[in-house]
């Protein structure tokens, strides 16, 4: 089932409820997101780009995001929700990217408003904006295009991760709101919740406001929740698991000559199957 027979991320906004998203890079990973009783998968740039061990900085194409978070939608009931950078250029990329995304059956994308080609946010190198007015109308041209109306458009600020006041941030989500931005996400590179609380504290509530907590991991969710977050995404722990865990294993099988001091900690083949829905395909087959 795809979400566009499930839940949409818009329905999820207006439960009122806390919406947790996890990043993912394939349709495997956005599974387990499920499986876990998360509330959303987040189809990552970082993980997508890393997958195919490029860095995050807009050398893959949008078909190429596309194709991973079609296959994601497809393989589980939540809603995926595409990182999809600056919308891969100007505003004719963006009506163009929410063509494609909701004819495959993506019911959210977010667009930063960083200048194309973007470099990910925890690089230390410049993260220009483009100017508030130029987002407004990407944002516009995003929702003027779209066919239904659970699709839903995140606009996500890059003033903090570019050095400026929480002041601009507010400003330009704002403006994003005003131009028709279902949510806005407000980025931080910061270790402390701080700005982010500071940015709460200006915000008028017009729209969901979404966080990446990547640098300040120990704010609880019901806390952020509760100063008025609307929706966190863990943008790549999944990715940072599964690099530690695989390269231990295979030190160990290197180092041992048999696989047999971790087979108790890796998953075994039945589970496996299950996530392959194999009982379902055999039904087919009988
Ligand atoms: C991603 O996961 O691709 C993001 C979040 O956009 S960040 O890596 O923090 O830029
Ligand atoms: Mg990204």
């Amino acid at each position: 089932m795809s979400s566009t027979d499930g839940v949409s991320l818009r329905a999820l906004l207006e439960s009122g409820r806390l919406v947790r998203a996890v990043g993912a890079h394939n349709a495997l990973g956005a599974l387990l997101v499920e499986e876990a009783g998360l509330d959303a998968v987040w189809a990552s740039s970082f993980e997508i780009s890393a997958a195919r061990c490029l860095p995050d900085a807009g050398l893959l194409t949008m078909t190429d995001y596309l194709q991973v978070a079609a296959q994601m939608q497809e393989s589980c009931s939540i809603p995926v929700v595409a990182d999809v950078d600056t919308g891969f250029g100007g505003p004719m990329n963006v009506a163009h990217m929410v063509r494609q995304y909701e004819r495959e059956g993506i019911t959210a994308v977010c667009i930063e408003d960083k200048v194309f080609p973007k470099m990910n946010s925890f690089v230390a190198t410049d993260h220009t904006l483009v100017a508030t007015k130029d987002f407004c109308h990407k944002v516009e041209v995003a929702k003027s295009v779209q066919r239904t109306s659970r699709f839903c458009v995140i606009a996500r600020t890059e003033a903090l991760i570019d050095g400026r006041e929480v002041a601009e941030a507010l400003d330009r989500c704002t403006r994003y709101a005003e131009a028709g931005a279902d949510a806005v996400l407000v980025h931080s590179k910061s270790t402390s919740n701080e700005p982010i609380l500071r940015f709460l504290a200006g915000w008028g509530g017009q729209v969901p406001v979404v966080i990446v907590p990547t640098t300040y991991p120990d704010w609880n969710a019901v806390d952020a929740h509760g100063a008025g977050v609307s929706m966190i995404i863990y943008a790549n722990q999944s990715l940072r698991a599964a690099i530690r865990s695989v390269r231990e294993t295979l030190r160990t099988i290197r180092d041992e000559g048999t696989s047999v001091a971790v087979e108790g900690r890796i998953a075994p083949i039945s589970e496996i199957f299950e996530l392959q829905r194999l009982d379902r395909w055999l039904a087919v087959e009988r």
